[in-house]
C-alpha cells in the first residue's frame, strides 16, 4: 500500500483532454460494493447479471430502442470490436460465399482507431471514407465505397477529435441498399445527444448496433461501456460454447468482467437519467461555447463546437508552455489544440486556463 499512496491519482481540475471524467459519488459508491464479482458468470453471480440486464434496458431507453440486446463491454474499443464481428459473422451466415470470403466495412477517416485495431483482429478490409468541410462523412464518398462485400457500415455521433455527428440516418439508407448493418459508434455523444436535434439514435433510423458509454458522458467509472443490438441474432452471432458453466454460452470479448463498472453504470444512469444528463450536457455546452468564443477574441482560429469539444489553431510553443503549466490538453492528427469540456470542467478552470494562455503567449 505504501507504493501506492506515494502515487496520488490524476487531480481532474487541469484535465482537458479526457473523455473520462469523476464518477457520480452514487455510482463510486455501488462501483465499490460490487468489486468482487463478475457478470461473465451469471450463474454464479446473479445479482450483478440482473443489474447488467438493467444497464441494457436505461442505454436502450436513452438511445430509443425499446427491447434493447447487448451487454456492458469494457468500453467503446470492445462494442466497436464486437460490432464488426457481430457483422462480419452474420454476413458469412448469409450462405454467400464471396461476400463471406472478403467482407469489408466502411466508416469516415473520422472514426475512432479502435476500428482499425477490429478490422486487423477480424480480418475484415475496413474502407474509410473522407469527411466533408464540416468534418462529417461525405455520403458521396460512402456510397461509392459500399459494395456486394460490405458487412458494416460505421457512422460516428460525436466524433473523437471535432464532437461531430455523421449523417445517420442517410448512412443507414445507404449500408441497407447495399445490404450491409449499420452500426453507431455514440461511445462519447450517447449521454449528450438525447438533448441535442441531431438525427443518431434507434428511434430516428433502423441502425443496427450501437456503442455508447457510460464511462465517457455517464459518469459511471471505468471500466463501462455499452453495446447495444436492435436485434437478438446479433449478439448470438457472438457467442461461443461455455462447456463448463452453469451457462451455456458467452458472447462478450473478455471473459471475467468487472461487476464494479455494471453496478456503477447503474447507479449513474439512475442518478443521472434524464435530468441530471440534460443538466450537465446544457452546463458543459455553455462551457465550449465560452472557451471558443473567448479563443476566438484572441484572434485564434476556432471550430464551431457543435457538442461541448473546442478545437482550435495553436502554434507548437503555445500548446508546450501550457503542457509545461500542467495542463492536460491534446492536439488532433492535424495539430489543432483539443479540449473536451466534461462534466468535471469548470468554468473557473477554464478562466484560468485562458489566464495562462494569456501569460505564455505575452
Ligand atoms: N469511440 C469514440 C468516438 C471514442 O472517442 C473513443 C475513445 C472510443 C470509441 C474508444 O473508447 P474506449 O477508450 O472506452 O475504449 N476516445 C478517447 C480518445 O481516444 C479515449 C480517451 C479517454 C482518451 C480518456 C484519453 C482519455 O484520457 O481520445
Amino acid at each position: 500500500m505504501q507504493r501506492v499512496r506515494e502515487h496520488r491519482p490524476q487531480e481532474f481540475d487541469r484535465v482537458l483532454s479526457s473523455m473520462c471524467t469523476e464518477p457520480h459519488p452514487r455510482a463510486h459508491e455501488a462501483a465499490v460494493e460490487f468489486l468482487a464479482t463478475n457478470p461473465g458468470d451469471p450463474a454464479t453471480y446473479q445479482t450483478v447479471a440482473d443489474l447488467e440486464t438493467e444497464a441494457i434496458d436505461q442505454l436502450g431507453e436513452i438511445a430509443g430502442l425499446d427491447d434493447p440486446f447487448g451487454y456492458v463491454a469494457s468500453g467503446g474499443t470492445e462494442a466497436n470490436i464486437q460490432a464488426v464481428h457481430a457483422a462480419r459473422n452474420r454476413a458469412a451466415g448469409r450462405g454467400d460465399t464471396a461476400r463471406s470470403d472478403t467482407p469489408n466495412i466502411v466508416a469516415p477517416t473520422s472514426v475512432h482507431f479502435s476500428v482499425t485495431k477490429a478490422a486487423e483482429m477480424l480480418g475484415v478490409e475496413l474502407r474509410t471514407v473522407p469527411v466533408d468541410d464540416d468534418h462529417r462523412a461525405d455520403l458521396d464518398a460512402v456510397e461509392a465505397a459500399v459494395d456486394d462485400d460490405t458487412a458494416l457500415v460505421i457512422g460516428v455521433a460525436g466524433s473523437t477529435e471535432y464532437g461531430r455527428v455523421d449523417p445517420i440516418p442517410a448512412m443507414t439508407d445507404l449500408a441497407r441498399d447495399a445490404g450491409a448493418r449499420m452500426h453507431v459508434d455514440a461511445s462519447w455523444g450517447g449521454f449528450i445527444l438525447p438533448f441535442t436535434d441531431y438525427e443518431w439514435s434507434f428511434a430516428d433510423a433502423p441502425i443496427d448496433s450501437m456503442a455508447i458509454d457510460p464511462h465517457k458522458f455517464g459518469q459511471a467509472p471505468v471500466p463501462a461501456g455499452g453495446l447495444l443490438a436492435r436485434e437478438r441474432e446479433t449478439v448470438d452471432a457472438l457467442a461461443v460454447d461455455t462447456p463448463y458453466l452453469e451457462t451455456t454460452s458467452q458472447a462478450t470479448l473478455t471473459g471475467t468482467r468487472s461487476g464494479a463498472g455494471v453496478a456503477g453504470a447503474v447507479a449513474a444512469m439512475d442518478e443521472l437519467w434524464p435530468a441530471g444528463y440534460r443538466q450537465q450536457y446544457r452546463e458543459q455546452q455553455a462551457n465550449a461555447e465560452f472557451l471558443a468564443d473567448e479563443l476566438a477574441a484572441r484572434g485564434i482560429e476556432v471550430v464551431d463546437p457543435t457538442l461541448p469539444l473546442v478545437t482550435a489553431s495553436l502554434s507548437p510553443a503555445t500548446f508546450e508552455a501550457l503542457r509545461d503549466e500542467e495542463w492536460r490538453i491534446a492536439r488532433t492528427a492535424d495539430g489543432n489544440l483539443r479540449i473536451v469540456c466534461m462534466p468535471h470542467v469548470s468554468r473557473a478552470s477554464l478562466e484560468a486556463f485562458l489566464a495562462d494562455l494569456d501569460r505564455v503567449r505575452s
